[in-house]
């Protein structure tokens, strides 16, 4: 039996060692540019032409086709969507599920909407592999996953909510102010799969240590974490050292941010995904 795991590029991911693997890719839109946010992205060209560029942005989801086409020939498919509540992307997904099973009788997709983006996805991803690994079952697999998606968070401190904003993916009174001399949003996503913000910050260093903070709430102690940083790799650095120092190891790694998640996680911003 054929599995595979399939997820938006929002999981920052391209590739996975030993597992099939698909990425169907979310688009930014500056201007006349459509960046899809696959391998063959110039993310410093996007970054660039986002910073000049002084007309309307914005993103969309993939089509259903572009799920279908990801899900290839695999008997079992297991597909991880950024959230409902903020994108279509699951939706897509759904409607792909549907048609491919149609298609071919005995195939089965399992569709997760994530509630959440990024690095609490990548955690969703290396779970199912894992599992896969083990030579679970697909339906157990499923089963355990769900049960995982109660003990993972994703918390995050933002450099701006400018793109937010401008979508109507969050209200600008909400806001306002983030990213002025040096503001910034920390917060998570909330139960519903929305941008929740907790704490208004000024500067990095009070934002790094709310989130410790909310790692503790949240009664971190060992699990596995990735952070997912966007062109702050310092920031990055120094939160693994903070944890370390507060809970005495660093379970994890440090990522880079994709074009979906760069657009939102404004340059400066970092994401972290966590078992608690
Ligand atoms: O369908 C589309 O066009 C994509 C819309 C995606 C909107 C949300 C992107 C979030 C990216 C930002 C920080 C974390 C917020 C967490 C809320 C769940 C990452």
């Amino acid at each position: 039996m054929k599995m595979k795991i399939v997820a938006d590029s929002s999981a920052n991911l391209l590739a996975l060692p030993d597992i099939d693997f698909g990425i169907v890719p979310l688009h930014v839109i500056v201007g006349e540019n459509d960046y899809v946010d696959d391998d063959k992205i110039n993310l410093t060209a996007m970054q660039e032409d986002l910073s000049s560029y002084k007309g309307k942005t914005s993103t969309s989801s993939p089509s259903p086709h572009e799920w279908e086409n990801a899900f290839g020939d695999a008997d079992v498919v297991f597909c991880i969507t950024i959230t409902s509540t903020l994108s279509g992307t699951y939706n897509s997904a759904v409607i792909a599920k549907d048609i491919y099973e149609q298609n071919h009788a005995g195939r089965k997709v399992y569709v997760l909407d994530s509630l959440s983006t990024g690095p609490e996805i990548a955690l969703f991803i290396e779970k199912i592999a894992e599992l896969i690994k083990a030579g679970f079952a697909p339906d157990d697999i499923y089963k355990t996953l769900l049960e995982y998606k109660d003990k993972t968070h994703l918390y995050f401190s933002l450099a701006s909510l400018n793109n937010f904003a401008k979508n109507g993916r969050i209200s600008p009174v909400i806001a306002a102010g983030i990213g002025l001399l040096g503001v910034r949003v920390v917060g998570k996503a909330s139960d519903e799969g929305t941008l929740l913000p907790l704490d208004k910050c000024r500067g990095e260093k009070r934002a790094l240590k709310k989130l410790i903070n909310h790692l503790k709430e949240c009664g971190y102690t060992d699990g596995k974490i990735i952070i997912a940083h966007n062109n702050n790799e310092a920031g990055a650095l120094e939160l693994k050292k903070l944890i370390e120092n507060t809970f005495g190891i660093f379970n994890g790694k440090i990522q880079k941010t994709r074009a979906l998640c760069s657009y939102y996680a404004e340059p400066g911003s970092l994401l972290i995904g966590f078992e608690a």
